[in-house]
């Protein structure tokens, strides 16, 4: 059966541009729903079951909460052409706790510190509850010359990766990697002007980076692939009116015993820790899907991630 791709995303979103990017180097056509940079989100939460982070994929009633799993099921469905060429296919997902975690770190601390007054209160308010911290722009200006420093380094390995020539981060074919790492950069470009980037000293960064510059390039020229917009409240009666279609699949190494069937609660590891209740239908190593019955959109399957994950028996 033939099922639309369905995003949910904001165009100002780095985790959504690295699957917008993968979407556009497999030619794929997907529907795009815009959704609102902050909470509420009252067509998504149905799908999800509170999964609050940005993006998600929907493919009929099934529903895949956060880049890692998306791109695995985009690879999965779509082989070709492949986002793992081979060799690196453990360290491309590796790659993906620097780019996520500590680089994204960099990047948010110097488009918000940079953007500092124009930033929006009630976005302030709404990610301070995401954090369960304060999202204080004033620390994050303070912060800047280290994030700086840091952003420098994590280009320069960038920088010192294709300094053999080669266009992609392992060689003659673009992987995930490379998606992974031009995430942040791609955050500065498009979150700050380029006055703001020259301000903060980030364009001169950049700059000074030639192989750095033509590598951005290449990814960019690469687009979104063919994309139609549509509404949250058509996903929702897409997934409303759709069953999930993944088969029970069972972990018969999984160390702590569990198995499709129990009921789990998953949740982010570090913000935006709101946890998805379910019962299990397929497991390994690097996936979890649970499925429950939500009162408006009634059966879904979520998928997570292991990694960055945390699963509680409920
Ligand atoms: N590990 C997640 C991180 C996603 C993430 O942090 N996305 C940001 C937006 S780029 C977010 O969720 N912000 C809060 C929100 O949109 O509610 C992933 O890979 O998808």
């Amino acid at each position: 059966m033939h099922q639309d791709i369905i995003l949910h995303h904001f165009e100002e979103s780095p985790f959504s541009e690295k699957v917008r990017v993968a979407l556009g180097f497999k030619g794929l056509p997907w529907r795009s729903v815009r959704i609102s940079r902050i909470m509420p989100r009252p067509d998504l939460m149905p799908l999800t079951g509170g999964y609050r982070r940005t993006p998600v994929m929907q493919i009929g009633a099934d529903v895949y909460c956060d880049t890692q799993i998306i791109l695995r099921e985009l690879e999965h469905r779509f082989p070709e052409p492949t986002l793992l060429p081979g060799g690196n296919d453990g360290l491309t997902w590796a790659l993906s706790h620097w780019t996520d975690r500590a680089f994204f770190q960099s990047t948010v601390n110097l488009v918000f510190g940079t953007q500092g007054p124009r930033v929006p209160q009630d976005f302030i308010d709404d990610r301070s509850r995401l954090r369960g911290a304060p999202f204080d722009i004033e620390a994050m200006r303070n912060a800047a010359p280290h994030m700086r420093d840091q952003f420098r380094a994590y280009l320069a390995w960038i920088d010192a990766q294709l300094a053999d020539g080669r266009p992609w981060l392992f060689g003659d074919a673009l992987s995930i990697a490379d998606i992974h790492a031009y995430m942040n950069l791609w955050y500065i470009r498009s979150n700050l002007t380029e006055q703001e980037r020259l301000s903060a000293g980030l364009e001169q960064i950049v700059d000074a980076m030639p192989a750095v510059l033509a590598w951005e390039a290449r990814i960019r020229a690469i687009g979104h692939g063919r994309r139609t917009e549509m509404t949250s409240a058509e996903a929702l009666a897409v997934g409303t009116q759709a069953e999930p279609l993944t088969p029970v699949l069972a972990d018969m190494r999984d160390p702590n015993g569990r198995k499709p069937g129990h009921r789990v609660a998953v949740t982010p590891d570090d913000y935006g820790k709101v946890p998805v209740e379910g019962e299990i239908v397929s497991l390994s190593a690097h996936h979890i899907a649970i499925r429950r019955i939500d009162p408006v959109a009634g059966a879904t399957v979520v998928h997570f991630p292991r990694v960055g994950f945390i699963v509680t028996d409920r």
